[in-house]
């Protein structure tokens, strides 16, 4: 198994535009939801053009604009609805100079297609790709992708999720996945993979994962996605989103510590000014001198 230090090793993801990525140090993915009904946030961003700006001026390495509920139960969104919802926001963000990244939040080929030609530069789908022309799609732009792993739908996905080696069985689909992209011409330095923390697992099945993220970085530069999820309101006593942030920041920094590159996060100051003291241990002795 390669050491942590072997993964932060690797390239940096290339962009559109001769862009890159460096994920030497673990980054962090700011939520902007464009949605009504988010479990964590939904409605409640009054802006999210200047909610993006905010999360990238309190140190988000990436913006994740997204236009559809993935929460458990949720409808699907139609795809009209979903292009004019993310695709105001990611314009004005690219005609305003954002500084960071834009990710589109989308498992629809076609808002993709649309989000990438206003100036999105990596696609996070959370069905890892189910749609045939997603990797496509995401190769023609020359893009990056998340691949994350789904069991069902976010329709059915918490009725009875079941594994018999949940690890081994989120390992081998993510592989599977990247296999996919890499084949439509996706760099394979610009596939990165994320374990999809809640999404057909139950708390126990997120532990797991937990556990043994360093497998599942060997597959591809890992997203982890906890912030305010279920699983944490249950290790909590039964707290409501807007009270798992501590919570979330000690699942962040064990992530950090076990071969996460990304963490997707709600709360960025916070997350961020964790991940920078984790990195400034973690960094070799004497960087920080003078
Ligand atoms: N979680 C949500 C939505 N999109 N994308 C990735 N790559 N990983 C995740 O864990 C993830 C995701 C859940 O909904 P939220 O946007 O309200 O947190």
């Amino acid at each position: 198994m390669p050491t942590i230090t072997e993964l932060r090793a690797r390239p940096p993801v290339p962009l559109p535009g001769g862009r890159r990525l460096d994920l030497g140090r673990p980054v962090v993915m700011g939520v902007v939801n464009v949605t009504p009904d988010s479990f964590s946030d939904g409605g409640r961003i009054a802006d999210p053009v200047a909610h993006a700006r905010a999360l990238v001026a309190e140190g988000a390495a990436i913006i994740d604009v997204g236009g559809e509920s993935t929460r458990p139960g949720a409808p699907p969104v139609p795809e009209d609805e979903e292009r004019a919802r993310v695709l105001p926001v990611i314009e004005a963000l690219v005609r305003g100079g954002l500084g960071a990244p834009i990710s589109v939040d989308t498992r629809k080929p076609g808002v993709a297609r649309a989000a990438l030609a206003a100036g999105a530069a990596l696609v996070n789908d959370v069905s890892g790709l189910a749609d045939p022309d997603m990797a496509r799609v995401v190769a023609d732009a020359g893009a990056a992708v998340i691949v994350m792993h789904m069991q069902g739908t976010p329709e059915t996905m918490q009725v009875s999720p079941s594994y018999v080696d949940v690890v081994a069985e989120v390992a081998d689909l993510l592989a599977e996945r990247r296999a996919r992209a890499v084949a439509a011409g996706v760099d394979p330095a610009a596939v990165l993979v994320d374990p999809g923390l809640g999404f057909g697992k139950t708390v126990d099945h997120n532990l797991a994962l937990l556990r043994h993220l360093e497998r599942l970085a060997e597959v591809g530069p890992l997203v982890v996605g906890l912030s305010r999820k279920s699983t944490l309101g249950h290790l909590l006593g039964g707290r409501p989103p807007e009270g798992r942030l501590f919570g979330g920041l000690g699942g962040a920094v064990w992530a950090a510590l076990h071969g996460a590159s990304v963490v997707r996060t709600h709360d960025v100051l916070p997350t961020v000014d964790a991940l920078r003291v984790v990195s400034a241990i973690a960094a070799r002795e004497g960087a920080h001198a003078a």
